[in-house]
């Protein structure tokens, strides 16, 4: 595996990658161009300036997050196809820079969600949280306006307030949308892409719905493994993978995500892990952890084990830690947190291959 570090780049990250180099058992950057609007083709240039800044601190730069979907896409309007065309030509020039691996994911208008950026925990640390009680009240104009209002100055990624403005008339675009209609406005995006992308050489990795659960009555089509097999089945292709990210799929306890990974990783479509541990209180009430498996729900051995039984050698990262040691930063990617947990899952990982010692 790789041990990655999602970065935000020089202007938009307040962590520098000096610092991602010095975190113990680092090997890489997960990096996206943030002002190239969604739907825009993505020049090689910038990549490259990634590429050669990373290297200089002994960092790869082979993985993007995102690439994002542009809404027309989603809702299947005339006007996709422009924009398909504009995605085939970002992933030819993310190849030419050297990406081997592309997340993207398929939720209608919001990106992940959650009810607090900041919830309090026992020891003084503050973390992301949902609680479904606190979302039935609100619009998603209230949501959103919250989570603006909390995210410390920064720009989350699927929360733009440019793209927030119009949430209204996003809402009337999907009405009568259910999950069969996005799922066949997804196999029309993949059927036009993944043959694009097995040529060049990349994987692409869809992410699960967060939470994986339909969110204001949009539809969601990835939230468990029968989703993931109806996914699979539309190309058949390693490129069409997926993003296995233990905190979207381990809210809800249904999903067993050992049996998952070892399940997709026997058909070579994982191909992109994000590491993260949640507490789950009750059926979509939970707040995010540590890494280490004693505190939240997630057994991480387990998790570990899977992916070293199926010789995952994709990028792994840390994903949202904890605000801890009075850091401030962008909710849910702070340094320290992360880098502990990047420690710990390097840990497990050193520990499994030398018990297992299979390679
Ligand atoms: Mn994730």
């Amino acid at each position: 595996m790789r041990m990655t570090f999602r970065w935000y780049g020089e202007k938009d990250d307040n962590i520098t990658l000096q610092q991602i180099d010095q975190i113990p058992g680092m090997d890489g950057i997960v990096g996206a161009l943030f002002d190239i609007p969604v739907g825009d083709v993505w020049p090689v240039e910038p990549l490259l300036h990634i590429k050669e800044e990373a290297a200089k601190h002994n960092l790869v730069f082979k993985d993007l997050e995102s690439i994002n979907v542009h809404e027309d896409i989603k809702l299947g309007l005339p006007s996709r196809d422009k924009y398909i065309e504009n995605y085939i030509q970002s992933l030819k020039n993310a190849a030419k820079a050297g990406i081997e691996v592309v997340c993207y994911n398929f939720m209608p208008i919001f990106d992940w969600t959650r009810t607090d950026l900041a919830k309090p925990l026992y020891d003084g640390s503050t973390c992301l949280a949902y609680d479904y009680h606190l979302v039935a009240g609100k619009t998603p104009q209230d949501m959103a306006r919250e989570i603006l209002d909390n995210s410390n100055g920064f720009v989350l990624p699927g929360w733009e307030p440019e793209r927030l403005q119009e949430l209204s008339h996003l809402f009337e675009q999907y009405e009568g949308m259910d999950e069969d209609g996005l799922r066949k406005n997804l196999a029309y995006f993949l059927k036009a892409v993944v043959p694009v992308a097995e040529e060049c050489g990349i994987k692409m990795g869809i992410h699960p719905d967060d939470p994986p659960i339909s969110v204001f009555g949009l539809p969601r089509i990835v939230k468990n493994e029968a989703d993931l097999d109806k996914i699979a089945a539309m190309v058949d292709s390693e490129s069409n993978g997926f993003t296995i990210c233990t905190g979207s799929l381990g809210s809800n306890r249904q999903n067993d995500i050992p049996h998952i990974i070892r399940k997709f990783g026997r058909q070579h479509r994982v191909q992109f892990v994000h590491l993260r541990n949640v507490q789950v209180h009750e059926p979509w009430v939970f707040n995010e952890v540590a890494h280490k498996s004693a505190i939240g729900s997630l057994d991480m051995f387990e998790i570990a084990k899977a992916l070293y039984d199926i010789h995952f050698d994709g990028p792994i990262r840390p994903d949202h830690g904890r605000m801890i040691w009075g850091e401030e930063g962008r909710p849910g990617y702070g340094l320290y947190d992360r880098a502990l947990g990047a420690n710990y899952i390097c840990g497990l990982w050193d520990a499994i291959n030398r018990l297992c010692g299979q390679f």
